[in-house]
């Protein structure tokens, strides 16, 4: 599906961490039957977030879905050491907190020579600012809406104009990058976010896992932002 903005493609994952966590086979069974375009996979170490969340070893067991595409959103301290805790295990995506990383520069370099892909998060309370010189150097944006650690918050009306801001720059520098944005995204969200210029979203307990409807409806419904 194109995006409004030129070349991009308009994506919906989820969050593997808002699905039943005894059954998670099940669950990504019917995700991709639902139509998920990607799984996200969040990674805490209960020090830069104030809980934990999925290691290494699941990665293991997610090699059963070839051709799934997975992004990891590293919550952790020190991601520039972390890396390593990925060795032999492949994915296309993967962005780090640049509020917990010393050295910004070397651990996209890190990443994107181990063929990974690598956006930059930030956090609620942190500024577009802190993009200003990395612009050239990642290749997508993860922006939260809530603050990283917990499923199930309100959401920052302020991620609009982050949101906003963000795309601009990246248009004023004629780069057509993703932007996603994780974190109470539902109907309403995603049509506002999208509008000001996002293009990928992370679905979790407010958009798909609401126990409302099938994850194909909730899916559905939040691409119809896209229409
Ligand atoms: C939060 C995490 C997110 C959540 C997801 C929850 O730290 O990075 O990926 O799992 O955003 O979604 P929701 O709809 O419950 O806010
Ligand atoms: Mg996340």
């Amino acid at each position: 599906m194109e995006s409004s903005i030129k070349n991009l493609k308009n994506k919906i994952g989820a969050s593997l961490a808002c699905a039943d966590q005894l059954n998670l086979s099940k669950e990504i069974d019917q995700l991709i039957e639902a139509g998920i375009d990607f799984l996200h996979i969040d990674i805490m170490d209960g020090i830069y977030v104030n809980n934990y969340c999925f290691g290494t070893q699941l990665f293991d067991y997610l090699k059963r879905y070839k051709i799934l595409e997975i992004d990891v959103h590293l919550m952790v301290v020190d991601p520039y050491y972390k890396i390593d805790f990925f060795k032999n295990i492949n994915f296309k995506r993967l962005s780090f907190h640049i509020e917990t990383c010393k050295n910004p520069i070397q651990t996209i370099d890190k990443i994107k020579k181990k063929g990974i892909e690598c956006g930059i998060a930030l956090n609620v309370s942190t500024s577009h600012n802190i993009l200003e010189y990395l612009y050239n150097d990642i290749d997508y944006v993860m922006i939260m809406a809530v603050e990283a650690g917990f499923a199930g918050q309100d959401f920052r009306e302020s991620t609009i104009d982050k949101v906003r801001i963000i795309r601009e720059e990246f248009s004023n520098r004629k780069m057509n990058k993703d932007i996603y944005v994780d974190g109470h995204i539902d109907f309403y969200t995603i049509s506002k976010l999208f509008k000001a210029g996002a293009n990928v979203f992370i679905g979790g307990t407010a958009g798909i896992f609401n126990g409302k409807n099938s994850y194909r409806e909730n899916i559905l419904r939040l691409r119809n932002a896209f229409n």
